[in-house]
């Protein structure tokens, strides 16, 4: 009997610590022309365990070759993308996904991705857990501005980083 009880504590254990306890919100894929190799994917993750968790690139063979977390690194002037390893997500916090800021880089899409389609994407975390979810194609023109500037679009004027960011992408 005393045994039985046992094994029952451990197994409820090991669910808990199996238990996804990140969420993510907001999740959205930016649109770009056909000619455009890579895109870059956009979202909130939320920490709502009480631990901090580490989040990796999972693949995606749903869009790309190659999934990566890069951060943009501004120094004189200069932006630049670099490569993650990993993201540190803390315990009861959320990180951005954001242009200009972190961002899961998909990379040799393979297949163009039209404003409308869903695609799934993927992350994992340190322990091995892989967090699923879908997210939506959203045209690069209706994040604020125009990535090549002959577009007219309604300016948001909070949006000052996105063309920036749009060249970082396309020279990538
Ligand atoms: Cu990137």
């Amino acid at each position: 009997m005393a045994a039985g009880l046992v094994v029952a504590v451990v197994a409820a254990m090991a669910a808990q610590a199996e238990a996804a306890s990140i969420e993510v919100e907001d999740a959205y894929v930016r649109g770009l022309p056909p000619t455009q190799r890579n895109t870059a994917a956009f979202f909130i993750l939320k920490n709502t365990g009480d631990r901090d968790l580490e989040v990796l690139a999972a693949p995606a063979p749903d869009v790309a070759e190659r999934v990566e977390i890069h951060a943009h690194r501004h120094r004189n002037g200069m932006m630049s993308m670099q490569q993650q390893a990993s993201v540190t997500i803390p315990a009861g916090q959320s990180v951005a996904f954001a242009p200009g800021e972190l961002h899961l880089m998909l990379i040799e899409l393979n297949r163009p991705l039209r404003d409308g389609d869903t695609v799934s994407l993927a992350l994992q975390t340190s322990g091995g857990e892989t967090l699923t979810f879908s997210a939506p194609v959203i045209s690069v023109l209706k994040e604020g501005k125009s990535a090549s500037g002959t577009g007219r679009v309604n300016s948001n004027s909070n949006q000052s980083n996105s063309n920036k960011d749009n060249m970082g992408h396309a020279h990538h």
